[in-house]
This record gives structure tokens, C-alpha cells and sequence, in this order.
């Protein structure tokens, strides 16, 4: 059974947060360490990414799902089997915090998430005026709604590329793989 032994672990890492936060931004950044154009996502795009982990080869899916209130009815269709979630936030723009607090939460609570480690990145950190790591970590109340699980925060910019290595290497630090929890049951 040589194939099934060789292939490499997959792990599926949801991208989620507001309309505008820079979610398509960032995914092309990652990938290509390209500034795309986007326009607003409707339905998902999806990347597949290699990445090492104890110096084994693991396949990395990222799955970036439309913000659009309307598309935030959907993200629930991506939670079974995810990973980790990375949350992203508009950090220049301070009306729309609660929002993402709110939605944020509402991801939290769900069953098929439970204990799945959180990275919620702090885009748009080139925009002068944004709020810090510190000011957003207290903003959206992480060391309470994150208490069951791994969580980190990391400041980025999609679109100078600031930060977004650390924040793909941080994910694969995070993620477990699923032999790790089966392990755990
Ligand atoms: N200044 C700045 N602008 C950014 C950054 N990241 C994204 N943007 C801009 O923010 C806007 C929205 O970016 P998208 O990547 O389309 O946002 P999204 O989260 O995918 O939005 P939806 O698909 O609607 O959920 C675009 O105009 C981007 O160029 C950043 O780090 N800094
Ligand atoms: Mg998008």
C-alpha cells in the first residue's frame, strides 16, 4: 500500500472575515507574492500551498469564502474538516470592529470548529491610523472568545506583503495534522 503511506498529509485552513478585510489580497500575496486586483468575492476561491511541518512535506488548502453579509450565510458549508480558521480584519477601519468582533464570535461557537486554533491577522497595517495588534487583541475580547483553543494575532499588509510569510508560517506551526488528532480522541 506504497501510495497511501506516501501521501502527504492535507490539512484544509479556512480564510474568513469581513467584506473589503483583504482576504482574495492576501490569498494571491501568499501564493504568488502578487498584488492582484480583486473584486468583492462571490462564492470562494481556493489555493492548494506546500508547506513543511516536523520535516515532514504536508499539503496546505486555503479557502477563501466571500465576506458579503450574504455570503456569510454560507461559511458554515466550509467548517467540516477545517483545520484552523484565519480571521482576517480591516484594522484601518474602526466602525466596522464590532462587526467583525460579532461575526467572529458567531464562527467560534460552532461545534464543527471546536478547539481548531485561530490566527486572525491584522491587515492593512500600512494604512496609517490603523489599529495596532495590541488595540484590536482588546477590541475583539481574544483572550476571552479564543480561551478554549490556540490562538495568535499577527499584523500584516496584503498589499506591501508585510507580514504574510510570518502569517503562512504561523498557520502551519498551528494547524494539527490529522493523524496528530486522531491521536487525541
Ligand atoms: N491599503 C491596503 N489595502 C488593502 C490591503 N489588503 C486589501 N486591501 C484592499 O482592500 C480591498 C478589498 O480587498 P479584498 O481582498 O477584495 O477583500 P476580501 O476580504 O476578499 O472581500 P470579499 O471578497 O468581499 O469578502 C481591495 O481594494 C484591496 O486592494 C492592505 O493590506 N492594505
Ligand atoms: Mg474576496
Amino acid at each position: 500500500m506504497g501510495h497511501l503511506t506516501s501521501k502527504q498529509p492535507e490539512v484544509h485552513v479556512l480564510l474568513l472575515g469581513l467584506d473589503n478585510a483583504g482576504k482574495s489580497t492576501l490569498l494571491y500575496k501568499m501564493k504568488h507574492d502578487a498584488s492582484v486586483i480583486t473584486v468583492p468575492t462571490i462564492g470562494f476561491n481556493v489555493e492548494m500551498f506546500g508547506a513543511k511541518k516536523n520535516r515532514k512535506s504536508i499539503s496546505v488548502t486555503m479557502w477563501d469564502v466571500g465576506g458579503q453579509a450574504k455570503m456569510r450565510e454560507h461559511w458554515h458549508d466550509f467548517y467540516l474538516n477545517a483545520a484552523a480558521v484565519v480571521y482576517v480584519v480591516d484594522s484601518a477601519d474602526r466602525s466596522r470592529v464590532d462587526e467583525a468582533r460579532v461575526e467572529l464570535e458567531h464562527i467560534l461557537r460552532s461545534e464543527q470548529l471546536s478547539h481548531r486554533p485561530l490566527i486572525l491577522l491584522a491587515n492593512k497595517q500600512d494604512v496609517s491610523g490603523a489599529l495596532t495588534v495590541t488595540e484590536l487583541k482588546d477590541r475583539i475580547n481574544m483572550r476571552t472568545i479564543c480561551s478554549d483553543r490556540d490562538w495568535f494575532v499577527q499584523p500584516c499588509s496584503a498589499t506591501t506583503g508585510f507580514g504574510v510569510q510570518d502569517a503562512f508560517r504561523r498557520v502551519v506551526q498551528m494547524v494539527r495534522l490529522p493523524s496528530e488528532v486522531k491521536e487525541n480522541i
